[in-house]
């Protein structure tokens, strides 16, 4: 891979956002995914290259870290800080539509829910893989949810809860989405859920971890 390319994906990963940033000691004062990025479109790199060969593997690496286990939520949180400082430089390709989006996956966490660390990790992760994500945020009400679907017909839809209570809510969510729209793919996740509670409530597939949610995503993509 070219070298500049390489040394980007590093970046992403490593949570090395601009020459500036301190994070991590060990790459103190070098280039990071800003500078990077940039020096990439200078030298003519197109930026479907940059980001499919050098950004989304690197925050794909720090995912799979974290599912195993061998990366916590503050290193996930700066991969996606770098992810952003790059994707800043990539925004005017996806504007111009030189960049096509994989898809576009609608997020919130259900209503009477305020958790969103873990929603918002999710949503960065599926930004990090190439989806256009439309983050309704928390407490989202059913019709919320019906209402971005009508505006973006081809989504995926992505609800996040973190109490017991609020699971019987996301039961809600899916079977109204469902009875308007039968075919809509819907994603669940969060703590207290698990792989039967996403079928007995007719969802299409339960993610522990933003990883497993991408991987879904990337298999379902036309
Ligand atoms: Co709350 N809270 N909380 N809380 N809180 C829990 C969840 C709880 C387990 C704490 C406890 O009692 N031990 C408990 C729930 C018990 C239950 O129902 N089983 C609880 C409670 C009871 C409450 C209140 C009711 C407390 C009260 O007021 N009496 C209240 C409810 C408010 C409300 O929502 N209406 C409340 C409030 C809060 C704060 C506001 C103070 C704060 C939230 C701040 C925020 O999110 N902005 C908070 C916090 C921080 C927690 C804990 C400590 C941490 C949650 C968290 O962020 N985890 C939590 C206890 C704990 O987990 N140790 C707790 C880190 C995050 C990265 O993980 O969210 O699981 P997580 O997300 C993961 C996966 O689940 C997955 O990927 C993420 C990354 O791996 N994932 C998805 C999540 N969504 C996904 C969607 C996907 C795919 C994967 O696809 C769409």
């Amino acid at each position: 891979m070219n070298e500049l390319l390489e040394k980007l994906s590093q970046c992403i990963e490593a949570g090395k956002i601009n020459k500036t940033s301190p994070f991590p000691p060990a790459m103190k004062g070098m280039d990071g995914a800003d500078e990077l990025t940039k020096q990439a479109l200078d030298a003519g790199i197109s930026p479907d290259d940059i980001l499919t060969q050098a950004m989304i593997p690197g925050m794909s690496r720090i995912g799979e870290k974290f599912s195993a286990g061998k990366a916590f939520v503050p290193e996930m949180l700066i991969a996606a800080k770098a992810m952003t400082a790059a994707m800043k430089h990539l925004k005017p390709f996806f504007t111009s539509g030189q960049l096509q989006r994989k898809g576009v996956f609608v997020l919130g966490t259900v209503f009477g829910d305020l958790h969103d660390i873990g929603k918002n990790l999710v949503a960065m992760t599926i930004e990090g893989a190439g989806w256009e994500v439309i983050d309704l945020g928390v407490d989202v009400k059913t019709e919320k949810f019906l209402q971005t679907i009508e505006k973006y017909p081809n989504c995926v839809v992505g609800l996040s809860a973190l109490l017991t209570t609020t699971m019987a809510n996301m039961e809600i969510i899916v079977k109204e989405i469902k009875a308007k729209y039968p075919d809509k793919i819907i994603l669940v996740g969060g703590a207290p859920l698990s792989k039967d509670f996403c079928e007995k409530i007719g969802a299409d597939h339960y993610s522990p971890d933003p990883h497993g949610a991408v991987e879904y995503l990337n298999k379902i993509a036309v």
